[in-house]
């Protein structure tokens, strides 16, 4: 999906946000939408359909400014988490640059959290790609009802469940009050543009549209 355009000096990178349903993928992109000029954000597109559930996907486009001369412009996507939604989340992941792996830090979804992200590391594998391979950060999010009369999960179970393997960044995050949202956006920019950047380097190959 990354496109490096030489002639117009753009970067096009995908960023996709993963995680079961509810854990606040859309509340993320929705803050980030609310927070930024016309200028840098683009349509915020949600396809939806029962409440506020997303049945579909959701996709913003925002235009990050210039890193060396080039602007960099990014598609967030997010995927529905519900189970029967697997078809959508593989099609959201095709083209991929970088991920934010959303864990929910209510306890009542502590199994889901964990399926969601075999789920998504079996879903990179039909795309021939690995975790290891694609930049990735953990957002944990809902801190915010840490401590509340609702049972939550710990940062460590969290850790032990998603972290283990990957030991990559944590954005402690609560996305409804815009706690570590754009901490969480800036990270996997970076990341993202320098992983784009790099393999282009690498196959030496610009792609022009
Ligand atoms: N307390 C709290 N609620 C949140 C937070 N983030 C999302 N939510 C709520 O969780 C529900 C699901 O969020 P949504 O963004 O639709 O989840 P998605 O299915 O991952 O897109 C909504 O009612 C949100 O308001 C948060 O950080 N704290
Ligand atoms: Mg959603």
């Amino acid at each position: 999906m990354a496109l490096i355009n030489l002639s117009k000096r753009e970067i096009h990178c995908k960023i996709v946000y993963y995680g079961s349903g509810r854990c606040g993928k859309t509340t993320n992109l929705l803050y980030i939408y609310n927070a930024m000029n016309n200028k840098a954000r683009g349509k915020m597109l949600t396809i939806e359909t029962k409440g506020e559930r997303t049945l579909f996907f959701d996709l913003l486009p925002l235009n990050l400014g210039k890193i060396n001369g080039f602007d960099i412009r990014i598609q967030l996507y997010t995927v529905p988490g519900q189970t029967i939604y697997k078809a959508t989340r593989k099609l959201v992941l095709k083209g991929v640059d970088g991920l934010v792996f959303v864990a929910d830090y209510l306890k009542v979804r502590h199994e889901k959290n964990i399926e969601s992200f075999q789920d998504l590391r079996r879903n990179l594998l039909e795309h021939n790609l690995t975790l290891e391979e694609i930049p990735i950060i953990l957002q944990f999010n809902k801190c915010d009802m840490v401590p509340t009369p609702i049972p939550t999960l710990t940062r460590e179970e969290l850790e032990i469940d998603l972290n283990r393997e990957l030991n990559t960044k944590i954005f402690e995050a609560a996305a409804t009050k815009g706690i570590g949202v754009f901490e969480t956006l800036k990270e996997i920019s970076k990341r993202t543009v320098h992983y784009v950047a790099t393999k282009h380097l690498l196959t030496n190959r610009a792609v022009s549209r």
